[in-house]
Order: structure tokens, then sequence, then C-alpha cells
């Protein structure tokens, strides 16, 4: 197994160069590398994410971890395996209105792409009226909402709502993710699917698309 202590340090430290310096020296290693950002990256920001909890971290020291974080990833992303050439389908993806949380959304995005998907990356903060437009103007077959925040959910069942009104509930595929989004709430807004993680996300979608 791969040595993950200097890569998760970096990040906990917030330390950008250091990190994407370990994640190079992972890589040249043979290190696989979804295993990394699985099995350290993420891992060290849970563990920015305990320390901000107890006030052991404050937000621009987490700014700085999810930089550190950003940088071992842009290393790591032309080592992802990509999929099947021919396009698997068009997705629209973001984080929702209020949402400024964007490393989880990055990930989807990256194993959507390496899943085949054409990926219209709307950023974060995105309401449900952008969402529908881009859906609309790309003719995407799947819609994927980020949450991070307990507050910023609602967006979620409205930006569903939203695609009911429009009458292309039936079209297009809504799928729902972020630490505090489950089964469950997915099911009570009347989406189409939940993920628990990026890898599972791009799965789902082929999936729906089945
Ligand atoms: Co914030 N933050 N944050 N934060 N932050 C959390 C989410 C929090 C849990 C920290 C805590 O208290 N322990 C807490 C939320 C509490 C709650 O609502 N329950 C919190 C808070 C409170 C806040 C602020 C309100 C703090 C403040 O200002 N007082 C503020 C809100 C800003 C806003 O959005 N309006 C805030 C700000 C920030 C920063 C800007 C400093 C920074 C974000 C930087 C960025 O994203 N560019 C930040 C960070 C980094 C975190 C933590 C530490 C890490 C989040 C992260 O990137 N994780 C986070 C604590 C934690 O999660 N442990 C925390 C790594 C990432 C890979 O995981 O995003 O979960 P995640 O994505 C996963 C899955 O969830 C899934 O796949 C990914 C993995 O494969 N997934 C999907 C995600 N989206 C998906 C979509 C899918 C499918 C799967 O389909 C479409």
């Amino acid at each position: 197994m791969s040595d993950y202590t200097k890569i998760m340090a970096a990040v906990l430290a917030g330390h950008k160069a250091n990190a994407a310096a370990a994640a190079q020296v992972l890589v040249d290693e043979g290190a696989d590398a979804i295993k990394v950002i699985e099995d350290a990256l993420n891992v060290a920001m849970d563990e920015v994410g305990a320390k901000m909890k107890t006030g052991e971290m404050f937000i621009p020291e987490v700014l700085m971890a999810s930089q550190a974080m950003s940088s071992a990833i842009d290393v790591l992303k032309p080592h992802i395996k990509g999929g099947e050439v021919k396009s698997a389908g068009t997705v629209v993806l973001g984080s929702v209105k209020g949402d400024l949380h964007d490393i989880g959304k990055n990930l989807v995005k990256l194993m959507m792409e390496g899943g085949g998907f054409k990926v219209v990356d709307m950023g974060c903060d995105v309401s449900p009226e952008q969402f529908l437009e881009a859906a609309k103007e790309n003719e995407a077959q799947i819609v994927g909402l980020s949450a991070l925040l307990t507050t910023t959910m609602v967006h979620m069942e409205q930006t569903v709502k939203l695609f009911t009104e429009a009458g292309l509930r039936d079209k297009v595929k809504i799928i729902l993710g972020g630490a505090p989004v489950d089964g469950r709430f997915t099911t009570e807004v009347g989406a189409d699917g939940y993920a628990e993680d990026a890898g599972s996300a791009a799965a789902l979608a082929k999936e729906l698309l089945a």
C-alpha cells in the first residue's frame, strides 16, 4: 500500500506545493490516482472538517487546505483512467444556490468525464433557474446537484420542482450528492437518484440512462 502520510500532512498544513509534489511522487511510484483521492485526500479533508467543527482550524486555514487538495488533484487528474470514447450523454453539474463548496462537485465532474460524459460545469451557487436554462440549452439527460450545507439542501427540492413545472422531468434525470444528502431525502424531494461519492455518481448516471 502507498504511503499517504506526506500528501495528507501537506493538505492539513494547507501547503499547495508540497501537496502537488507528494502527489507527483505517488504517481511516479505507480499509485492509483483514484485511490489517492479516496484514501488520502478525502480522508485528510474529513480531518479538516472535524478540526473546523472543534475550532482547531478556522476558515482561512480550511480554504488553504482545500486549495492544497485541488493542486494535488491537478497532478492526479491526467492519471485517472478514461472510460469509453463514445459520449455517454450530457450532464449539467453544479453546487446549488448559496453553496460555495465545490471540491466534491469537481471530483464528480472528473469521474463523469472519465466515464465518457460531456459535463457542463455550472460552478457553485447555481440557482434552480440557471440549472433549468443550462439543461434546456445543452439538451442534458442528467442534472447533477451538489450540496454541502444543510441550509442549501432546500434548493435541491426547488430545482426538482422547477423542472417538474417546466415539464422536463420525463426527459431529464436529476441526481443528488453531498455530505448532508442521503437516499431518503432524495426520495422525499422526488429526484431520481443519490450517489454517495464521485465514482458512484458516474455509475448512477450510466445506470439511469441505460
Ligand atoms: Co465548509 N462546511 N463552510 N468550507 N467545509 C463543511 C461542509 C462543514 C460540514 C464543516 C463542519 O462544520 N464540520 C459545515 C457544514 C455544516 C452543515 O451544514 N451541516 C461547513 C460550514 C458550516 C461552512 C460555512 C458556513 C462556514 C462559515 O462561513 N462559518 C461556509 C459556507 C460557505 C458557503 O458555501 N456559502 C463554509 C466555507 C468553506 C470554505 C470556503 C472555507 C471551504 C470550501 C472550499 C471549496 O469547496 N472550494 C470549506 C470546506 C473545505 C469544508 C470541509 C472542511 C470540506 C468539504 C470538502 O471539500 N470535502 C467540510 C467538512 C467535511 O465535509 N468534512 C465543510 C472533500 C470533498 C471531496 O468531499 O464535498 O463531501 P464532499 O464530496 C464528496 C461526496 O459528498 C460526494 O462525492 C465527493 C467524494 O467523492 N458528492 C457528490 C459531492 N457532491 C456530489 C454530487 C453528486 C454525487 C456525489 O451528484 C450530483
